[in-house]
């Protein structure tokens, strides 16, 4: 039976929290009263709030120069869950899996549902994937795969994709999310419209296969590994192809797939005023598709993009349902780590986001006082809700501290003995 930590550990390390946390809770909840802001109402929607894992997380990510490998790494899908399950069970904000196909093919499928069940955890949007090769693969995606040249490398890379959601029906899942890696090197080497006439052909096949009931995510990425020309390049690209599929198709933003300094915030409303968008692939970024953990860097510009999905939940009412995935590569942390301290980052900008006044800017905005519109989100932003997100946690039978718990458990040197390093280790993808 593999090593999983036990409820009462973490009552335990809570209570040595609790009196601390009821004080901070208190002052905060006085603090917000005086804003007209009912602190019970936040903590609720912070234990609502859901973000989900993608199973190439729990493992260490790579460059493209290395990966440095960690101990006791997932070598399988089981032990992927395995370690879903352990930040669930200390964070409470992820309580979905994301599964990249083939990597994560189950021998036994219903096996694999009955685990994740029994660990508590459903299945987000299942993934394809078209950016490498596969073992004994007919046919190479070497020059691209939806939108290759040859008709039959993009029959195979189409064939995948209705594998994928065949897949992820048998496992409950209720959402294809397809990311490629076609572009060109060089100018000349493809022509650009032909390309993209190619993509929306194949990705046409891949839609009439989507159940109704499902939806289907397309995901943009201005460059890399293409360097010259990405075929679905930017989201105005993405917002013209998910338009021309259908209504089952919408755009995913992936924060780390644009420009520098580019106003993401911005594409969010856009893609929400015109019913695509998504959802989202959280990360951070310094220079490109860094993939660093969410909030490391740019905390700012995550709370601007909540401030978009807060106003927009108001307007569009309770039919606005974006999915949330945490997308990063953990090359130099413990990927358990992270992912908690990530998803506990998202769900931070997620209830700073909902203490914004709304009314308040509203008013600012109309008599043009940029000033204090500025002020108000600032307000929110610097409001201090650790007290909301560690009372949420607790509530949900989480942790108050989940890395000091986590630690304190030993986990990872449990999982050190249990799971001796394999030869060949299944690839992770930085996508
Ligand atoms: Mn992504």
């Amino acid at each position: 039976m593999p090593y999983q930590i036990a409820a009462d550990f973490i009552a335990a390390a809570n209570h040595r929290h609790s009196r601390d946390l009821q004080r901070d809770y208190e002052a905060l909840g006085e603090r917000l009263a005086r804003q007209d802001i009912a602190i019970d109402r936040l903590t609720a929607r912070a234990q609502t709030f859901a973000v989900a894992i993608p199973s190439w997380g729990v493992g260490t990510g790579g460059t493209r120069f290395a990966r440095f490998p960690g101990p006791g790494e997932p070598r399988n899908v089981y032990e992927k869950l395995e370690d879903c399950h352990t930040v669930q069970q200390l964070c409470r904000a992820t309580p979905t899996v994301s599964l990249h196909f083939p990597w994560d093919r189950p021998g036994d499928v219903q096996a694999l549902r009955e685990q994740a069940s029994a660990y508590g955890l459903g299945f987000d949007a299942v993934n394809s994937n078209t950016f490498q090769d596969q073992p004994g693969q007919a046919r190479s995606y070497k020059f691209g795969s939806l939108t290759h040249g040859d008709a039959e490398v993009r029959a195979q890379a189409i064939a995948h994709n209705l594998d994928c959601i065949e897949l992820g029906r048998k496992l409950g899942a209720k959402a294809l999310s397809v990311w490629i890696g076609d572009g060109a090197n060089f100018p000349g080497q493809h022509n650009l419209r032909a390309a993209l006439e190619r993509y929306l052909r194949s990705t046409s096949e891949i839609y009439a296969a989507v159940p109704e009931d499902w939806l289907m995510y397309i995901e943009h990425k201005l460059f890399e590994p293409a360097f010259y020309a990405t075929v679905l390049n930017d989201w105005g690209t993405s917002l013209a192809c998910a338009t021309q599929l259908g209504p089952k198709a919408k755009c995913l933003v992936d924060l780390g797939h644009h420009a520098p300094n580019t106003n993401i915030e911005m594409i969010v409303a856009r893609l929400v005023q015109f019913g695509k968008l998504g959802g989202f692939h959280f990360n951070d970024s310094k220079y490109g598709d860094d993939d660093l953990d969410s909030a490391s860097i740019h905390p700012f510009q995550l709370f601007l993009v909540f401030n978009e999905l807060v106003d927009a939940a108001q307007r569009e009412g309770d039919g606005f349902k974006p999915a949330y995935m945490l997308d990063q590569s953990h090359n130099v942390t413990d990927p358990i780590e992270s992912l908690m301290s990530s998803a506990i980052e998202v769900q931070r900008a997620y209830i700073q986001a909902c203490s914004v006044n709304r009314k308040v800017l509203a008013d600012y905005q109309d008599g043009n006082d940029a000033l204090m519109a500025a002020k108000t989100l600032k307000k929110a932003f610097t409001t201090d809700v650790q007290p909301i997100l560690d009372m949420a946690r607790q509530r949900n039978g989480g942790a108050v501290d989940p890395i000091g718990c986590y630690r304190a458990s030993a986990y990872r040197k449990q999982k050190a003995e249990e799971r001796p390093p394999l030869k060949t280790v299944s690839g992770s993808g930085i996508v």
